[in-house]
């Protein structure tokens, strides 16, 4: 009884914080017209984001757990992402801005409502230790994750507050090895007792890996800038075929958003332009990128394996942990999560959050390329849709590891799994680097 009050209180709490989180970005940030406007062909306009969690909100927690009659059945079809490509939900007759408000007002005052009735023993799956409301609260999370790339798209007056220059809790102690070894053996990847996880964290299961070393610190903007400065993107051997041909294709020579200027780099970061900060991982640099600057410093990606084992495996106990830190929900000094800062920390900072063998940041700042294709784990089962894992397996994503500055805790396990394109550069994403061992 106490547990699931405890639960019920954790979900109203997680609800209520991600809707104003939500509105930050949307109608408490932008005026009606920027709102509908589609700032990039990559993205949706901003209030088919606010409308769509609404909806998603509606059809999973009314309609599936709590069983309640539908609102709004007739606009489903507008909020379905795979109906409506990104760059066509702009001639949609969707929601206005303040429609959609009501519309996730209307649907938020009955899912609470209900909720102080709900039940989490029920022995339904879906209801089990609150797994949808804690899907529901993720997928909200990852849309506002989703619409801060929108904003950085986006061109005009900085709308978003960026106070703090440097996060608390985050001063480095100092940048320790540039590399750590990890001895061959065994451990536990992916969950199957996380009550939150995604299907495609699941189930756990044991993998062996040769011995190998990882960075302990992601790539930072001054060591990118040296690959750029040895003609990294000139020289077809550090690229993949298919690097190469996104080089050539696309003309790209530096990460997004960066320009130069008498000499000097400068970025533009949500409105603002400013010189590129040394010590910061790279970020916005696609998969390609990733690869290339890994081969010119004779070094590789980490497998999804590796990463996870660099951030989980406990060798003195030989358990997985649920971060790299332990089994403490993420706190202000473990990592730069949940959008406090609008940038990454400072690279080699956090070293409280760093994992038993002494690898930083694995958790926040950027989202980290892998070398591994998007698919399910041994066993896997859809659950609850096809939608948010499936339909993606085998089609050449690729995954990203730890979140990023813009990822919220509930969604910054060290189980958690992103997947993107090869070519894609808005998510914020960088990458650290990793090499077999001589003796592997
Ligand atoms: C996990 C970030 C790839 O945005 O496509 C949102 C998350 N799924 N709504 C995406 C998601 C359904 C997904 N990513
Ligand atoms: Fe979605």
């Amino acid at each position: 009884q106490q547990t699931e009050n405890r639960l019920r209180d954790r979900i109203a709490a997680g609800l209520g914080e991600v809707r104003v989180r939500s509105q930050g970005l949307t109608v408490h940030a932008l005026d009606d017209a920027e709102l509908v406007r589609q700032h990039s062909p990559l993205m949706s306009p901003l209030v088919w984001d606010l409308a769509h969690v609404g909806n998603y909100e509606e059809q999973w927690l009314i309609r599936a757990a709590q069983g309640q009659e539908a609102i709004r059945p007739d606009i489903d079809v507008l909020y379905d992402a795979f109906e409506n490509p990104r760059a066509k939900r702009i001639e949609l007759p969707l929601l206005s801005p303040r429609e959609a408000q009501e519309y996730n007002a209307q649907v938020r005052r009955r899912v609470l409502d209900h909720l102080d009735r709900a039940a989490f023993d029920t022995g339904a799956p879906l209801i089990d230790g609150g797994f949808v409301y804690g899907m529901v609260i993720q997928h909200e999370h990852q849309h506002d994750e989703t619409m801060l790339a929108t904003h950085q798209l986006r061109r005009g007056e900085p709308v978003l507050p960026d106070p703090v220059p440097r996060p608390r809790g985050a001063a480095p102690a100092g940048p320790g090895p540039a590399e750590v070894r990890i001895e061959a053996g065994p451990f536990t990847m992916g969950t199957s007792d996380e009550p939150w996880a995604y299907d495609n964290e699941r189930p756990a299961h044991v993998v062996h890996l040769p011995a190998y070393h990882i960075d302990t610190a992601a790539v930072t903007n001054a060591q990118y800038l040296e690959f750029m400065a040895d003609g990294g993107y000139d020289q077809a051997r550090w690229w993949s075929r298919a690097g190469w041909e996104w080089r050539n294709r696309s003309a790209k020579r530096a990460p997004a958003f960066w320009r130069r200027d008498a000499g000097q780099w400068l970025r533009r970061r949500f409105g603002r332009v400013e010189p590129v900060p040394p010590d910061e991982p790279v970020q916005h640099v696609c998969f390609h990128e990733a690869e290339a600057y890994a081969a010119w410093a004779g070094k590789r990606l980490p497998t999804e394996a590796e990463w996870e084992k660099a951030a989980r495996h406990d060798p003195a106990t030989g358990r997985s942990r649920r971060f790299p830190w332990g089994d403490a929900d993420p706190g202000a000094t473990h990592a730069n999560l949940g959008q406090r800062l609008l940038r990454p920390a400072p690279a080699s900072a956090f070293p409280a959050g760093a994992s038993p063998y002494g690898v930083r940041q694995l958790i926040g700042d950027v989202w980290e390329w892998t070398a591994t294709d998007f698919t399910g784990y041994p066993g896997f089962r859809t659950f609850p849709y096809r939608e948010y894992s499936e339909v993606f397996f085998g089609d050449g994503y690729k995954v990203l590891r730890g979140g990023s500055w813009a990822t919220h805790p509930t969604s910054a396990r060290a189980t958690f799994r992103n997947w993107d394109l090869p070519i894609r550069r808005q998510i914020f994403a960088g990458f650290r680097c990793a090499r077999d061992a001589e003796d592997a």
